[in-house]
């Protein structure tokens, strides 16, 4: 038997033998995955005569399954009491967890106990996929006999779309719905107003339709590309009150709760220039045509308050859910400086400062939601000058904000930029469709940890959940939105819903194989990166590869030349001794399948030598340590969260290395990632410092205090610098070399992320 029928076997549980199938039964491969699950011998088969009995009154999950199979076997089903030949919903009061279910499949029937029909409808959502995904038209369908028994870790799973800055039609907000039930994901945060866009129908603001639902033009390409260029396209709409009340009856019908987002007292710019009057210059703005923070924030003026409370009477009449997101993000203090009417509210309130002011405003709006009997969240700069006294926190700006938060008793959701936002690149490839920046493949998502360690067991209990957040600035179509949300939903919903225990990268990734068939089948546009080669430096300077599927072979090549079918097969690590470019792909018997894989290889003078850093690098991203930076890989261009950027939040960093014996050094370069739209700027100055050995005791001294000239040439947003040293052999002939690396400082108003600490990132370190 051939291995790869063998895997074939191992994957599909064949009624008697590997060598005689006769029912062919999909071995189970739930995301995300369950509880427990027992896989038992036998099946149970859905026919003609099968019936389904809703003992109980578990009408949305009924009413689903009713639906999903109709549709699949094209009859209508009879719904009786029958326990036998019949899928039978039963009520069961022991299931204590109010989204727990329990499946048991057998010969005869499958059962599905919950104590809700919120339950019962996530045990549909697994027995949906305990079957084939090709069930059109079947007369009989095979289920594995089987025993699950799930509840879920988190009690907030959430997805967030941003429809402001892109806008997408409500048939594709249904589509991401349906995808996110099929995950048992319960929220979806919808982004109705920013900047660039109001889209939700206010019926006494008529000009948020006419004319805040609508740019007069869209950045084109990125945007740290300069000089700045436009499309000239008219772009924009918005949702009618009926169409947001056919979403949410959409999403209730999947147990799904939609948290409206209407944002204060930032990103407003659109509302701003649809009504002047809620800003503090009184001066008529355009709604945004670029991406970015603006400084046309809402004047917190009691005319402002009338009109957030209009707005929020009718968002309120719409969405049921307890919790109404009021943003309270980014909100620059530049306008309430300067602004009467804002020191006005400072004075009379007695408040300290602008930041206080933002408090003020956020507790104002909570107040009056409280007394409407909803909750209000907010994202994590609501901390800021005090925070709300009832407010959940959304906390994206890494933990510190959930865990400030937690402490003092209010809950958090957690969607850290570094594990929740899939506005950033998934692969390193360069073809990958332009996106915002960063890096947050497939594994970083599943290995996300929510609770963070700052935490007791008593204060975790305030982590409500997680939510994948997708900010749309560069997805123009629906197409674009599924290619970054997809596959990586699917990882979130593991960790929103799987107990950690449970937890294993390589059997979800198994699971994500056969996956991909089930999101053809819903026309979803997801990546596909599982075919990708990942490589890694071993301590024995070797460099191996792997594919995270099975049954697959890797051929490279090390001449530059592209692997074909006959290339060599990997099967150990691949030695480095010299400067080479490995050129790898992974095959199936003989067809390619997914990228090629490239890496060149630069065997400098710092390769093996010893390397120390004063700081850590920041948690997010610390890349594969300070070796990282000495071993003979540069960083991706495109991409500062793999494996040899490292990244430090603010702080001065001093590196060490050393050689093993004194060495001729010429000239040293260092690379840093410069990306101002995401807080990330290359420093102003660096500092260098040789030793070298003289004799055998003395240790020389040659201090550069001075600034070394930065002969940088900015290149796709990365800086070089090359520091070239004086041809003295006191100087050049040395033992250690010390760099030191003030950070950047704090971020200048008008940019992005403005009065926060910049990152500094490096990554390879180059000695000639
Ligand atoms: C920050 S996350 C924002 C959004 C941007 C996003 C891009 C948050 C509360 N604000 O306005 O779209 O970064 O990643």
């Amino acid at each position: 038997m051939s291995a790869r029928f063998l895997i074939l076997c191992s994957l599909i549980l064949t009624l008697f033998s590997c060598t005689k199938p006769q029912v062919e039964l999909l071995s189970p491969s739930i995301i995300p995955a369950p509880q427990s699950l027992q896989v038992n011998p036998g099946h149970f088969t859905i026919n003609k005569e099968t019936t389904l009995s809703n003992h109980d009154d578990f009408t949305a999950s009924y009413n689903f399954l009713n639906n999903f199979l109709e549709h699949a076997t094209d009859r209508t089903w009879e719904t009786k009491y029958s326990d036998n030949n019949a899928i039978v919903l039963e009520y069961d009061s022991t299931i204590t967890s109010k989204e727990g279910y329990h499946i048991v499949s057998t010969d005869r029937n499958i059962t599905i106990k919950a104590s809700t029909d919120a339950g019962a409808f996530y045990a549909v959502q697994s027995l949906k996929q305990l079957m084939p995904v090709d069930i059109a038209h079947r007369t009989e369908i095979h289920i594995p006999a089987v025993t699950i028994k799930d509840e879920p870790r988190f009690k907030y799973r959430g997805m967030h779309l941003d429809v402001s800055r892109h806008m997408y039609d409500v048939d594709f907000i249904k589509k991401y719905i349906d995808a996110m039930a099929m995950l048992k994901m319960n929220n979806f945060h919808w982004h109705l107003t920013d900047d660039q866009g109001w889209r939700i129908e206010i019926k006494k603001y008529p000009k948020l339709q006419e004319i805040a639902a609508y740019r007069d033009s869209t950045l084109l390409g990125h945007y740290n590309d300069t000089p700045h260029q436009y499309d000239g396209k008219k772009y924009g709409g918005y949702y009618t009150q009926e169409e947001v009340r056919e979403v949410i009856a959409f999403a209730k019908a999947r147990h799904i709760n939609v948290i409206p987002e209407i944002e204060m007292p930032g990103h407003a710019q659109a509302a701003i220039a649809a009504y002047p009057e809620l800003g503090c210059t009184g001066e008529n703005v355009q709604v945004a045509m670029k991406w970015g923070v603006f400084e046309d924030i809402y004047c917190p003026s009691e005319e402002t308050f009338t009109f957030l409370e209009n707005v929020l009477d009718e968002v309120m009449e719409l969405f049921p859910s307890k919790y109404i997101h009021i943003g309270g993000d980014e909100a620059p203090k530049t306008q309430w400086k300067s602004s009467p009417i804002a020191q006005q509210v400072i004075k009379e309130n007695g408040l300290k400062d602008e930041f206080e002011l933002q408090s003020y405003f956020i507790q104002r709006m909570e107040k009056y939601l409280n007394s409407k009997g909803r909750q209000i969240i907010g994202w994590d700069e609501i901390l800021e000058g005090g925070l709300a006294p009832n407010a959940t926190v959304m906390s994206w700006r890494g933990t510190k904000g959930a865990i400030e938060a937690a402490k003092a008793g209010h809950d958090v959701i957690m969607t850290p930029t570094s594990h929740a936002y899939f506005d950033y690149y998934q692969s390193e490839n360069e073809n990958e469709p332009l996106a915002i920046g960063g890096f947050l493949p497939l594994e970083k998502v599943y290995n996300f940890n929510p609770i963070p360690k700052e935490l007791s067991d008593e204060e975790a209990i305030h982590v409500l959940g997680v939510q994948g957040n997708i900010w749309t600035e560069y997805m123009t179509t629906s197409k674009q939105v599924e290619y970054m949300a997809f596959p990586r939903m699917l990882p979130m919903s593991e960790v929103a819903w799987s107990a950690d225990e449970n937890k294993n990268y390589d059997s979800f990734i198994n699971r994500v194989e056969y996956f991909h068939k089930r999101l053809d089948a819903m026309d979803i546009n997801y990546a596909n990166h599982l075919y990708e080669i990942d490589g890694t430096l071993n301590e024995n300077q070797a460099y191996e590869l792997s594919t995270k599927t099975i049954g697959k072979e890797i051929r490279f090549t090390t001449d530059g030349s592209e692997p074909t079918a006959t290339s060599t097969l990997y099967e150990s690590p691949i030695p480095f001794t010299a400067d080479m470019t490995l050129k790898a792909q992974v095959f199936n018997d003989d067809e390619p399948l997914g990228r090629l894989f490239s890496q060149e290889f630069l065997y400098h003078k710092g390769v093996g030598a010893t390397i120390s850093i004063n700081k850590e690098p920041h948690k997010s991203y610390s890349g594969s340590g300070a070796a990282a930076l000495i071993n003979g890989i540069k960083g991706s261009d495109s991409r500062y969260g793999d494996r040899e950027w490292l990244g430090f939040w603010g702080e001065d960093i001093e590196i060490e290395i050393e050689f093993e014996t004194e060495i001729e050094v010429k000239e040293i370069e260092l690379r840093f990632y410069h990306a101002p739209g995401q807080w990330i700027y290359a420093p102003k100055k660096y500092y260098l410092r040789t030793e070298s050995l003289k004799g055998t005791i003395n240790i020389s001294e040659i201090n550069h205090l001075e600034p070394l000239e930065n002969v940088a040439i900015s290149n796709n947003s990365i800086k070089r610098i090359k520091l070239e040293l004086d041809k003295k052999e006191e100087i050049n002939i040395i033992r250690k070399i010390k760099i030191q690396i003030p950070n950047y400082g704090i971020i200048p108003d008008g940019s992005q992320g403005a009065g926060n600490k910049a990152w500094t990132f490096i990554d390879e370190i180059i000695i000639n």
